[in-house]
């Protein structure tokens, strides 16, 4: 069982769309401090972060917007997840827009470097500080983690960049042109909704499980609404058509539970403002709760 720090980041200064700054409490209220519980994991925190205040005039970077913010809570929320990485604490990182992961991605790489990455997006937010043609930085928060360019500004301080070529994405199908170009630079491993058609969830997920495991390594998950399909899950900002069935996403998540090799996971993107009665919060709560340990029926250890 697991010790956990569920810690709400709950920003909106990413993305152009009001309302997901309302993440971590619709999580909350859809009851993901309870099912934590009730699987016999223990709660050891359970708060908001506070961002940094940093004073960053956006004019030089621009289109890009909000980037005072940006780092601001990237700083605090790098030191509260290596807090509680470094404690041995699994951290759920509760968003807000997908631009908090730039500092769980540093505090992965500040308590464990040579850690995996799997990102489940429709987006695979690759683009810099300069290559961002809307500026909304929930667009570039994995490049900034490798260090490309941009991540002097928003961390205001050295990172141990996360290695590329340690990053497998899956359920991508909305790339930007000089962001595919920089994926391919930068040997990103990503499986688009084609592979996900062609090879199904289950085996692209084993297949990356295998190579984590073996290196030895632990795995981030980040996990952005837009992966599934709008059709049930609808509280998002950016819809693209033809994401993941609720299927195919509690199977990468029973997948994921069963490696026992996931160290820590961000739930972002959710805009209650946007949701119907609840349903994609509670969709969420239910693919964490999968990827913690729930199952349908009891089975066998180890089909992976
Ligand atoms: C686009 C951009 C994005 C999330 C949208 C979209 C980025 N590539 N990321 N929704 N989570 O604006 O850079
Ligand atoms: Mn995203
Ligand atoms: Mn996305
Ligand atoms: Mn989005």
């Amino acid at each position: 069982m697991a010790t956990v720090s569920v810690l709400g980041a709950p920003t909106q200064s990413g993305t152009y769309r009001r309302g997901c700054l309302m993440g971590p409490a619709a999580l909350r209220t859809a009851g993901i401090v309870e099912m934590l519980g009730e699987l016999g994991h223990q709660v050891a925190e359970d708060r908001d972060i506070i961002p940094d205040i940093v004073g960053i005039d956006d004019g030089p970077y621009a289109p890009a917007h909000h980037v005072g913010e940006m780092a601001g809570w990237t700083r605090a929320i790098r030191r509260a997840v290596a807090d509680a990485l470094g404690a041995g604490r699994v951290p759920i990182l509760m968003g807000g827009d997908h631009s908090i992961a730039a500092g769980s991605l540093a505090a992965l790489t500040d308590v464990a470097p040579g850690s995996h990455i799997l990102w489940l997006d429709a987006h695979p937010d690759f683009n810099t500080l300069t290559t961002t043609t809307t500026g909304n930085l929930h667009g570039t928060p994995v490049a900034l983690a490798a260090g490309l360019d941009g991540a002097d500004v928003i961390y205001g301080a050295p990172i141990t960049p996360i290695d590329p070529r340690r990053v497998t994405m899956i359920g991508i199908r909305s790339v930007d042109p000089d962001e595919r170009a920089l994926l391919r630079a930068h040997g990103v491993t990503v499986h688009d909704m084609r592979d996900v058609d062609e090879y199904g969830m289950g085996a692209l997920v084993r297949q990356t499980l295998k190579r984590v495991a073996a290196e030895g390594a632990r795995l981030h998950v980040s996990l952005d609404v837009d992966f599934l399909d709008p059709d049930i899950a609808p509280a998002v900002g950016t819809t693209v058509p033809g994401g993941a069935t609720v299927r195919e996403a509690h199977l990468v998540m029973e997948l994921l539970h069963e490696s026992g090799l996931v160290g820590s996971l961000d739930l972002v993107e959710l805009n209650p403002f946007l949701d119907e009665r609840g349903r994609t919060a509670h969709l969420m709560v239910d693919l964490a709760a999968s990827l913690f340990g729930r199952t349908i029926m009891d089975r066998p250890t180890q089909a992976w």
